[in-house]
């Protein structure tokens, strides 16, 4: 971890009233780029990530939604899916952003605009941006889990921003489910696991919405996908508790918010609690945690 800057969410670290940055949320599905100004998001654009493509297709289309607003030339703030270290990304699930092997993409970026750009991984940008601005004030001791296409954590320790050494730190979809194929939680509790296993139940391709559906209308083996992935994140939710001890659990993502998501969570994890309970809350910045973050964040030096 660097020096003290990001310590504190009412100091150096938090853009002055008033001052516009803009802000990328690089996702496996959708590139989201915004105008934010402190916790709210002025203007927002947005285009499917071509992912297929590569990385210097998705640079590019990233670009052009990037220079519609001249304040990019002050620098530009990115929150990307996929294990990040200096300003590089790498994809931990090669599914998500294909071909992102330590892709430069703080300098690919920053060369095509002239600008300066920071990088952040997309869930420990969404952390930052409760802790200052949602669900995380107030407290000192913090995570923020997404489930979405992926499951993902930013952890916040007395009050500073958890990287890892290679920018690993928060991966909780990658912590271990003996006895599922892959055996790691995102293999069973992520909404692209949620899909693709509730289809191979049901014998034909299902959206992760259309599992929860069947699952809602007495499909007894979509409603068997769903608690499986539950049951599993709430284990991994009672691991987390003894390593990091937070405060409070801001759940965010596409899954993570769907209604009635988080209170099966919460029951799941109340069957597990011994002593001191896990504090779940729904993120209060909901989608926008991750590009809030990113322009709130201030890297180490
Ligand atoms: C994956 C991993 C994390 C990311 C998390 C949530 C990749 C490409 N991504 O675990 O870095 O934080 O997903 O990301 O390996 P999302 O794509 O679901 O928003």
């Amino acid at each position: 971890m660097g020096a003290t800057v990001n310590r504190s969410p009412d100091a150096e670290s938090e853009p002055r009233d008033g001052v516009e940055r803009v802000a990328v949320d690089l996702g496996g599905s959708r590139c989201r780029v915004a105008l934010v100004r402190g916790a709210h998001v002025v203007e927002r654009r947005e285009v499917a990530t071509p992912a297929q493509a590569g990385p210097e297709a998705v640079v590019a289309a990233l670009a052009a939604l990037i220079t519609t607003w001249p304040q990019y030339r002050s620098g530009v703030h990115v929150a990307a899916t996929g294990r990040v270290h200096e300003g590089r990304v790498t994809a931990v699930n090669r599914a998500t952003l294909p071909g992102w092997d330590a892709f430069p993409l703080a300098a690919s970026l920053s060369e095509r605009l002239a600008a300066p750009v920071t990088v952040l991984n997309d869930a420990q940008a969404a952390a930052w941006g409760e802790y200052v601005h949602g669900a995380g004030r107030g407290t000192r001791d913090f995570a923020f889990v997404t489930v979405s296409t992926g499951v993902g954590a930013g952890l916040i320790a007395s009050g500073a921003l958890l990287r890892g050494a290679r920018g690993l730190a928060g991966h909780l979809g990658f912590v271990a489910v003996p006895g599922s194929e892959p055996s790691y939680l995102e293999a069973v509790a992520s909404g692209r696991a949620i899909a693709s296993r509730g289809s191979a139940v049901s014998g034909r391709s299902l959206t992760t919405a259309e599992v929860f559906a069947n699952a809602a209308a007495g499909d007894a083996g979509a409603a068997a996908v769903i608690a499986a992935a539950i049951d599993e994140l709430a284990d991994a939710l009672v691991t987390l508790r003894w390593l990091l001890d937070p405060q409070r659990v801001a759940i965010g993502g596409s899954v993570g918010l769907a209604p009635g998501y988080l209170e099966r969570l919460v029951r799941a994890l109340a069957q597990r609690q011994d002593g001191e309970p896990l504090h779940l809350v729904p993120a209060a910045l909901a989608a926008d945690a991750g590009l809030v973050g990113a322009a709130a964040w201030t890297p180490d030096t």
